[in-house]
């Protein structure tokens, strides 16, 4: 616990000096609470597991994800039949748009999110693009220190690697915008395909001035 928040502590400072370049976008998503989507990655469709908005998950696959433009998500995805699957955002020509923040993922933390309801909050501990730790509830500690900052568009990828291993997870970062129009595997797009719907209206968190 001491050894954690030291360490916290460490990294808001190095942001705050911006010694340690790069690391800015990771730090972002300390202490606040995210908006994270949590699916099954199997080749006869998308499962949803945690869905946006307290949306509710569904037996039937490939759920819609109706995400709020300008809202930064973080998807994580569960291999669930060892076959090699990766993760893409689509516009509606079917272009793959380059706007994906990836993350390293251990399968315990997506399953200990997974074990939380989809209205509690949960909030992820990211550094490096590793999602290093979870802690659900409260929010007590919010800091307010979020500076919003946007990330280099070089990290930023247009579809993810394939991971074919049962049981791994992969996870990405985005930030909605209004060309979103599917996601999809690009190993399995005819079954694997599913909705993004952005809506616009003035759902946009930008409390911390
Ligand atoms: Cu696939």
């Amino acid at each position: 616990m001491t050894q954690q928040s030291s360490r916290r502590r460490f990294l808001k400072a190095a942001a705050a000096t911006g010694a340690l370049a790069g690391l800015n976008a990771t730090v972002l998503a300390q202490g606040q609470n995210e908006e994270i989507i949590l699916l099954g990655g199997y080749t006869r469709a998308w499962q949803g597991y945690r869905l946006p908005g307290g949306q509710e998950a569904t037996d039937g696959g490939n759920p819609t994800l109706t995400l709020q433009r300008g809202t930064t998500y973080t998807l994580m995805w569960q291999n669930g039949d060892g076959v090699g699957h990766n993760f893409a955002i689509q516009d509606s020509q079917g272009e793959n748009l380059q706007v994906l923040e990836p993350l390293t993922v251990q399968s315990d933390v997506f399953e200990q999110i997974n074990g939380t309801g989809g209205n509690e909050s949960v909030s992820l501990d990211i550094s490096n693009g590793n999602v290093t730790g979870v802690g659900t509830g409260g929010g007590g500690n919010a800091t307010g220190n979020q500076t919003g900052g946007q990330q280099s568009t070089e990290s930023l990828v247009s579809e993810t690697e394939i991971i074919a291993e049962q049981g791994a997870v992969q996870g990405v970062r985005f930030t909605a915008t209004s060309e979103m129009a599917q996601y999809i595997c690009l190993v399995h797009p005819n079954t694997m395909v599913g909705d993004v719907e952005v809506q616009s209206g003035g759902g946009t968190d930008n409390s911390s001035g």
